[in-house]
């Protein structure tokens, strides 16, 4: 497809002369309580099985390493996602209108927003996300290269709720979850999150958000496991930075990535196994790794479109188009509480 290429981007277009107002800010809005964020770390690595919540997995080198299995061959979401945008672009602008202020959840290093601010023209850009560095890397070029934008970030950890009431203002907002990043909470919980959007949505707003379709499992298997190892550094990695966290001594190399496709839950899981049995100590106490043993570090749920349409529709949202790729391996959604999107 090289239609694109046909369009004038809008960022070629002269702006109205502005003062250059460069503040990018990011506040800090992470948990008050980071000893009840370490106890929640410690007991789920206590229990049996033992888990890590995947938000452990973005510390820099996490964030690093996921922008390369974005690039992987085997990891066609990101790919995918782009794809439809890029072929979508004008349909899904028409959709959302322009001028409103774009709420951009899980932001990361901003590239997947930074497409779309010249089409979207938000007056505002709040970026949110739990990486403090890849913000405060991505942030000051954006507001370089839009002055026009107000550009924020937000630093929150919204796995465990969504609360922006201090950083979205009254106006028609958008909000952008892209990457099938929903597929980290299990449903009921994703429910909930989308449930917690549309309060936001009500005046003339909406959501777009990018899903992963359910396929292959062995394709899907492939995407998490892929042979050059990026998604084993990646998977070991969160071991490294909960050392780091907990000062506990886990040896990244004494466990084996593990990824598998679990076809009940439809969800992708990934596993950190212990090639031999291991005594890790965690806040004074001797936990010990049986060979074999797994600590459950990520699941990541697939949804057939018409479901995940089916699930917006339950949290709240009236009208949701959707948009594939031919192979119908990812799907891109954008939902509003009203009925005429
Ligand atoms: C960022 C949650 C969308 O589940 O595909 C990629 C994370 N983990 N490879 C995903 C991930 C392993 C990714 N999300």
């Amino acid at each position: 497809m090289q239609r694109s290429t046909l369009r004038i981007d809008p960022r070629f277009r002269t702006p109205a002369p502005r003062a250059f107002d460069l503040d990018a800010d990011v506040v800090d809005r992470r948990l008050t309580d980071p000893a009840a964020e370490r106890r929640a770390l410690v007991t789920g690595l206590l229990a049996t099985p033992a888990t890590i919540a995947p938000k452990y997995f973005y510390d820099a080198i996490g964030c690093a390493l996921f922008c390369k299995i974005c690039n992987l061959p085997e990891y066609y979401p990101t790919r995918t996602e782009a794809r439809i945008f890029d072929r979508e672009r004008e349909a899904i602008v028409a959709a959302i209108g322009t001028g409103k202020q774009l709420i951009d959840l899980g932001a990361g290093d901003c590239a997947k927003a930074a497409m779309w601010l010249p089409w979207l023209q938000p007056s505002t850009y709040v970026a949110v996300d739990i990486a403090v560095d890849a913000l405060e890397q991505a942030l000051p070029k954006l507001a370089l290269a839009y002055p026009e934008i107000d550009i924020r970030g937000v630093l929150v950890d919204f796995t465990r709720g969504l609360d922006l009431d201090l950083d979205v203002a009254d106006g028609p907002t958008t909000f952008f979850y892209p990457g099938s990043s929903i597929g980290n909470f299990t449903p009921a919980d994703a429910l909930e999150f989308l449930n917690g959007i549309t309060r936001h949505c009500a005046a003339d707003g909406g959501l777009l958000i990018g899903v992963d379709t359910k396929k292959d499992p062995a394709r899907l298997r492939a995407a998490y496991d892929d042979a050059a190892g990026v998604t084993a550094a990646f998977n070991r990695n969160v071991l490294v930075h909960v050392n780091r966290l907990l000062g506990t001594r886990f040896r990244p190399d004494g466990f084996k990535h593990v990824a598998l496709y679990n076809e009940a839950l439809s969800r992708v899981e990934m596993h950190l196994e212990a090639i031999d049995a291991q005594t890790v100590t965690i806040d004074g106490i001797g936990r010990i790794f049986r060979a074999g043993e797994r600590i459950h570090t990520e699941s990541s749920y697939k949804y057939a479109p018409a479901e995940f349409v089916a699930m917006l529709q339950r949290a709240g949202f009236a009208n949701v188009r959707v948009w594939q790729d031919d192979a119908r391996d990812f799907a891109v959604c954008y939902a509003t509480t009203h009925s005429a999107g």
